[in-house]
C-alpha cells in the first residue's frame, strides 16, 4: 500500500492500481519500474542521433567522448535535442490548428450538418480585427475569409504571423532584436528541423533562439488559431459546472470515453450521444442511457463548452479502462498510451482510433472526415451500445469518487465576468495586483509524469500559490488534477485561498483558479496578459507584469514548446524535472539566465512543488517591487527562499553533468 501511495494522491486511482495489481494487469507505474536507470545521456540531452555514423555519446566532463564522431560537442548537441523536441511539440499544436481552420472552411461551405458557426458574434470580433470586411456579409462568407486568411498563416513564406499583432510592441521589439519574430508556422518547423540536421548549425545560441521562434510560431500561430477559430465553431465557453474523476462512469449506462485532443469529433459525438434515437437504442439493450466522459484535452475541449464530465488526466487512462464499465474508448490525437489497444484482450472495451494521423495495433481504425461527421459519430455510438451488451458486470468497478468544478473562462469571458457585460474590462483584476490583494496571476499547466507521484505536485504548488493570494489560471491536465483535488469547486475560495484572493473571488464572482481549457488553450494567457498590459498600471510588457508560469509534472515536447514561448513571450516558468539540457552548461545558463536579456524571462527547474511555488512568489513580488507597487495587502507566513541565499529564479542549483551513467 505504501509504494502505491506514492503513485498518486488520487483515491480513484490508488484503487484502481491495486485492482490493476491483483489481476496482475501492467500499468504505466510497472512499465516505468521496467524501465529502471534510464539513460543518463539521454536524459541530460547529450545523445545525438542525427546521423547513422552515430548514434554519439559525449559528456562535457572529460571522462568518455568529448564529441561526437563529426566533432559535434556537447553544447551543439544538446541545444539541437531541445530544438527537435520544441519542433515537436509545435507541430503537433499548430497541426491540431490546420484541422480546425479546415473544418471552419467546411461550416462556411454549408454542405455540413454537423459543423457550423456556433459563436457568430465571436467570429465577427476576430474578423474586425484582422481587417476582415464585414458591411453587408453573411456570416459564411466572413467564416470563409477568415478561414483563408488563418490557413494562409501556415505557409506563409513571407512576412510574420497576424496574431503577433496583438503582443504589447515591447515583445515585438525583442523579438525583432534577436531575429525570432516568426514567419509561417510550417515554415519556421520545417527551418528549425533543417537546422538540426547534420552538418548545419553548430552554434547553441543560435540553434536556441531558432527553438525561441519555432516555439513563438506555436503558441502565437498554430495554438491561438485553434483556440480562437474552436470558440468560433464550437461555441466560446461559458463558466459552466461539471464534475471529474472516474466517478463520473455510470455502471448502468453505456459509457462512451473520448481521448486526445481535437475536439471536431468528440463535438459531434456529444450532440449524437444525446440523440433520443441512440439513447432509445441504449435502452433497448438494458441501458439507462449513454453517459459521455473524457480524459486529457479532448475532455476538456466538450468540458470547456458542454459541461461534458471529465474521467480523468493522463495518468487515469488506462485505469479508466480497467473500470470495466467503458463500452467504448474513442482516441484521435497526441497522449494516448499505445498500450490502450492491448487491454482489450481483458475487457470488453472497443477501443477505436480516428485520425488519419494516429493508427493504433489491435483497435479498431474508423478514420473520421469532417465531411462524414454525423455518419462517422452515428456508427460509433451503436458500436459502444453493441459493446455494452458484452459487458461483463463481475468486471466492472468504478471508484466512488469525483469532484465538483467550474470551467469554461477564456480571456473574453473573465473580460465580461470582471468588468461586467456593459463595461468588459480587466480593471478590477489589474486594481487588486496594483493595491496588493492579489500578488500576481500564476498559470499552471502540463501533464502527468510517472516520474512523479501522480497529481501531487500540481495541488501543492496551486494550493500554495493560493494561500498566499496568487491568482491561478489553469489548462491541460493540470486543471484535471486541481479539479479532481476541489480546487474548482465552488467553494475553493473560502477553503484555500488567501484573504486578499478571497476579497477579490468574491468581489466579482469567480473561482481562485480558472480553467482556461486544453493544452492549445494556454494561448489564451498570452491573450489574457495582452488584456492586462492594455488596461494599464501593472507594466507595459508581459516581463514587467507579476506573472508567471509552471509546469510541474511535465512529460510532452508539447510541454518544452509552451514553456518556450512562454519564456520568449517574457513570462517566466519553473518546471519540475529539468528539460533535457544539462549535459551543457552553456545550454543551461542560457535557458535560465540569457534569455532574460533577450526576453526578460527565464526558464527555472525546481521538482520540489512548495520549493517551485516560492520561486514563483518570490518572483512576483520582485516583479512587483519593480514596478513600485506596494507589499502584498496580506502577511501569508512561509519563508521565501531569497532569506536562505537561494538564487531567485534561476537554476543555478542545477548540477554541472556528471559522468557517464
Ligand atoms: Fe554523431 Fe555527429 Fe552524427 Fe550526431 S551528427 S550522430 S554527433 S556523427
Ligand atoms: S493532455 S500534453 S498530458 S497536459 Fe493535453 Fe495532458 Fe500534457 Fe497531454
Amino acid at each position: 500500500m505504501s509504494e502505491q501511495k506514492q503513485r498518486s494522491v488520487d483515491p480513484a486511482v490508488l484503487e484502481m492500481v491495486e485492482v490493476a495489481a491483483k489481476h496482475g494487469l501492467p500499468t504505466i507505474w510497472d512499465r516505468l519500474d521496467a524501465q529502471k536507470g534510464q539513460c543518463r545521456f539521454g536524459r541530460e540531452g547529450l545523445c545525438c542521433r542525427m546521423c547513422f555514423m552515430g548514434p554519439c555519446r559525449v559528456t562535457e566532463e572529460g571522462k568518455g567522448a568529448q564529441q561526437g564522431i563529426c566533432g559535434a560537442t556537447a553544447e551543439t548537441i544538446v541545444a539541437r535535442n531541445l530544438l527537435r523536441h520544441v519542433a515537436g511539440g509545435a507541430a503537433a499544436h499548430s497541426d491540431h490548428g490546420r484541422e480546425i481552420v479546415k473544418t471552419l472552411f467546411l461550416a462556411a461551405s454549408g454542405d455540413s450538418k454537423a459543423y457550423q458557426v456556433r459563436s457568430p458574434g465571436r467570429m465577427r470580433a476576430l474578423a474586425a480585427e484582422f481587417g476582415v470586411p464585414l458591411d453587408g456579409r453573411s456570416d459564411s462568407d466572413v467564416a470563409g475569409e477568415l478561414a483563408r486568411l488563418f490557413m494562409a498563416e501556415f505557409s506563409k513564406q513571407e512576412g510574420t504571423l497576424l496574431n503577433l499583432q496583438r503582443a504589447p510592441e515591447a515583445q515585438r521589439a525583442n523579438w525583432r532584436a534577436a531575429g525570432v519574430t516568426p514567419r509561417g508556422i510550417d515554415r519556421e518547423i520545417v527551418t528549425g528541423l533543417h537546422m538540426t540536421t547534420m552538418g548545419v548549425d553548430n552554434d547553441p545560441e543560435h540553434l536556441l533562439l531558432a527553438a525561441a521562434r519555432v516555439a513563438l510560431a506555436d503558441g502565437w500561430g498554430g495554438s491561438m488559431i485553434a483556440t480562437d477559430l474552436s470558440d468560433v465553431l464550437f461555441g466560446e465557453p461559458e463558466p459552466l459546472r461539471s464534475a471529474v474523476n472516474l466517478g463520473v462512469l455510470k455502471e448502468d449506462h453505456v459509457n462512451i470515453l473520448v481521448h486526445g485532443h481535437e475536439p471536431t469529433l468528440s463535438d459531434v459525438i456529444a450532440a449524437v450521444s444525446r440523440d433520443p434515437q441512440m439513447v432509445a437504442e441504449a435502452n433497448a439493450v438494458g441501458a439507462k442511457g449513454i453517459n459521455l466522459a473524457g480524459i486529457c484535452c479532448t475532455a476538456n475541449e466538450i468540458l470547456m463548452r458542454h459541461g461534458i464530465p471529465i474521467a480523468g488526466n493522463f495518468l487515469q487512462q488506462e485505469l479508466a479502462v480497467m473500470t470495466g464499465a467503458i463500452d467504448l474508448l474513442l482516441v484521435d490525437v497526441q497522449c494516448v498510451f499505445p498500450a490502450l489497444a492491448r487491454l482489450q484482450e481483458c475487457f470488453h472495451t472497443k477501443v477505436v482510433s480516428t485520425s488519419p494521423k494516429a493508427k493504433f495495433p489491435g483497435a479498431e481504425h474508423i478514420e473520421f472526415h469532417e465531411e462524414h461527421a454525423l455518419d462517422c459519430a452515428r456508427r460509433i455510438v451503436r458500436m459502444a451500445i453493441d459493446s455494452f451488451r458484452r459487458r461483463d458486470p463481475a468486471k466492472v468497478r468504478i471508484p466512488k469518487v469525483h469532484e465538483r468544478l467550474v470551467a469554461g473562462f477564456t480571456t473574453q469571458v473573465v473580460f465580461r465576468i470582471l468588468g461586467g457585460r456593459y463595461r468588459p474590462s480587466y480593471r478590477p483584476l489589474n486594481d487588486g495586483i496594483q493595491a496588493g490583494r492579489l500578488r500576481g496571476v500564476a498559470g499552471v499547466v502540463g501533464c502527468n509524469n510517472p516520474k512523479f507521484t501522480h497529481d501531487e505536485c500540481h495541488l501543492a504548488l496551486v494550493r500554495e500559490l493560493l494561500r498566499n493570494d496568487v491568482l491561478v489560471v489553469q489548462t491541460g491536465c493540470s486543471a484535471i488534477a486541481c479539479g479532481k483535488g476541489g480546487l474548482l469547486a465552488p467553494e475553493a475560495a473560502a477553503r484555500y485561498a488567501g484573504k486578499g484572493l478571497q476579497e477579490i473571488c468574491e468581489a466579482v464572482g469567480i473561482p481562485p483558479v480558472l480553467h482556461l481549457g486544453a493544452c492549445v488553450d494556454n494561448s489564451r494567457i498570452l491573450t489574457a496578459c495582452a488584456e492586462m498590459v492594455k488596461e494599464g498600471g501593472i507594466g507595459d510588457s508581459f516581463d514587467k507584469l507579476p506573472v508567471v508560469g509552471a509546469a510541474p509534472e511535465w512529460m510532452s515536447e508539447k510541454a518544452v514548446a509552451i514553456g518556450m514561448y512562454f519564456v520568449a513571450s517574457g513570462i517566466s516558468v519553473v518546471i519540475g524535472q529539468p528539460l533535457p539540457v544539462e549535459g551543457s552548461r552553456v545550454v543551461v545558463d542560457f535557458l535560465t539566465r540569457k534569455m532574460r536579456e533577450y526576453f526578460g524571462a527565464t526558464w527555472s527547474f525546481q521538482p520540489d512543488p512548495i520549493k517551485a511555488a516560492h520561486l514563483m512568489i518570490d518572483h512576483l513580488d520582485r516583479k512587483r517591487a519593480e514596478l513600485g507597487l506596494p507589499p502584498p495587502m496580506y502577511e501569508v507566513p512561509y519563508a521565501p527562499q531569497t532569506a536562505e541565499g537561494t538564487p531567485v529564479f534561476a537554476a543555478a542549483t542545477v548540477p554541472a553533468p556528471s559522468a557517464t551513467s
